[in-house]
């Protein structure tokens, strides 16, 4: 098989630009740490030998054609990286499905490993059929079909979208297995649509407005208030991700999103805009989705996703081949707005280093982590902190208890830690 340079992926690792590569990687990796032993590379007499012993067997044949399938697959090899079920409920209706962050890189999820949460289903919605009503205190109600929205000016953002059950069931003591299981309620995409100012100016809101129902046109009915400032600032009324049209699972053809704010109010299948002076208390923002506190009350309309981290790799459920140096690796977020800054222990908090930030840093969506780490092949814990550009440091989960007790289902947000074994395994833990 021939080698690459690991490195760079730059090709055959014989030839000066390929040694310069090196030296650069080696000298800018490694340069504090001495020397990095990678598995692959055992130097230019292995890799001479390898150069050599002749191309592997799809080297010698055709390969498939093009459109062979039309909408392009993973490779099969990839099969395992999939959106996995909850035992958590009852019906598959009414349910999750959780993304696989630790398989995943950058910031992107890709539309078939969007997570799921549906009320009831998801709804066979044809598009030509669909409409988009808005009415209430506004001066012109209005109903809109899908090609009326897709004449209308638009934007592309990208945004995080976390269910505000994200995480719920590590309040007590760690359960899930995985980062998938324990944060997989996460996903990041490049929405497109049209910003609901724009509808606002079309239909004329009447002074007093004060909130905007949302609600959505699968058997759920799912409705939620929203303020009537978040419209106006970046709400989105969607019909694209990563630039294909929504997945049917996504809310096909048209969904609201509220960048930052609880997945819960990001209404799928969106049929009907409701303009008022005061907000509506549906069932899901009254009897759900608020976060009962330690007196008995319980506290609504909790809207932000406050700043949160986690290290996917490596996560729960894997297992560190050999000591020596890897790249510890995650994902840190804000309803609020950017990541200033994600700090990683691997001592289980006692002591912090800055971790590298993957560019583009964007507002309300995911950032990427990274840092290396040289592991002694003895127990460690290692754990992310995040702190956003409001100067908001995400909480132990002590501190977070200290505050909300332990009633509450949502809004979990706490420093999550993965313990390493001495033969490598990882778990879940709480620290
Ligand atoms: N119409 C409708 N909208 C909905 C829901 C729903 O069941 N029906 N679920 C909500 C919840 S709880 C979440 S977390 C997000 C999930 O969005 P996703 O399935 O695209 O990840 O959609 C929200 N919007
Ligand atoms: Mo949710």
């Amino acid at each position: 098989m021939p080698v690459s340079d690991d490195a760079e992926g730059a090709g055959p690792i014989t030839g000066p630009l390929a040694q310069a590569n090196r030296r650069r990687f080696l000298t800018r990796s490694a340069a504090a740490a001495g020397v990095l032993a990678l598995d692959g590379l055992h130097g230019a007499a292995a890799a001479d030998r390898a150069a050599s012993a002749g191309a592997a067997a799809w080297t010698h044949e055709q390969g498939k054609p093009i459109l062979s399938p039309p909408y392009g697959l993973p490779s099969p090899h990839e099969a395992d990286v999939v959106r996995r079920p909850t035992d958590l409920t009852p019906t598959p209706l009414s349910s999750w499905s959780f993304t696989p962050l630790q398989d995943l890189d950058g910031i992107i999820t890709p539309n078939g490993l969007f997570f799921e949460r549906h009320h009831a289903g998801v709804p066979a919605i044809s598009p030509d059929a669909h409409r988009l009503v808005i009415h209430g205190m506004v001066d012109r109600p209005l109903m809109l079909s899908m090609d009326d929205i897709l004449r209308l000016p638009s934007v592309s953002r990208i945004h995080f979208l976390e269910c505000s059950g994200n995480t719920l069931t590590e309040w007590k003591g760690p359960k899930e297995k995985t980062v998938q299981g324990t944060h997989g309620l996460l996903s990041c995409a490049e929405w497109t649509g049209v910003p609901l100012s724009v509808l606002a100016e079309q239909v004329g809101l009447r002074p007093g407005v004060k909130w905007m129902l949302a609600e959505g046109a699968d058997a759920a009915v799912m409705d939620r208030s929203i303020p009537i400032a978040k419209v106006l600032d970046d709400a989105l009324l969607v019909y694209s991700q990563n630039g294909e049209r929504l997945r049917p699972e996504q809310g096909y053809p048209l969904r609201l999103l509220l960048p930052g704010y609880e997945g819960n109010m990001n209404i799928k299948w969106l049929r009907r805009l409701k303009f008022s002076d005061q907000p509506f208390y549906t069932r899901e923002e009254t009897s759900k989705y608020s976060d009962l506190m330690p007196d008995g009350k319980a506290r609504l309309f909790t809207f932000d996703m406050e700043a949160k981290s986690v290290i996917t790799s490596p996560s729960g459920g894997m297992r560190i081949g050999a000591p020596g140096f890897r790249e510890i690796r995650g994902l840190a977020w804000s309803g609020r707005g950017r990541i200033s800054r994600v700090d990683v222990s691997v001592d289980g908090g006692r002591n912090w280093q800055q971790a590298r930030l993957q560019s583009p840093v964007l507002p309300k969506c995911l950032t990427r982590f990274r840092m290396m780490w040289n592991w002694q092949g003895g127990p460690a814990i290692l754990q992310s902190r995040c702190i956003d550009e409001t100067g908001y440091v995400q909480p132990t989960l002590a501190e977070l208890v200290a505050v909300r007790g332990l009633n509450s289902v949502y809004h979990l947000n706490a420093i999550q830690s993965w313990g390493v074994a001495q033969n490598g395994e990882v778990t879940n833990v709480h620290a």
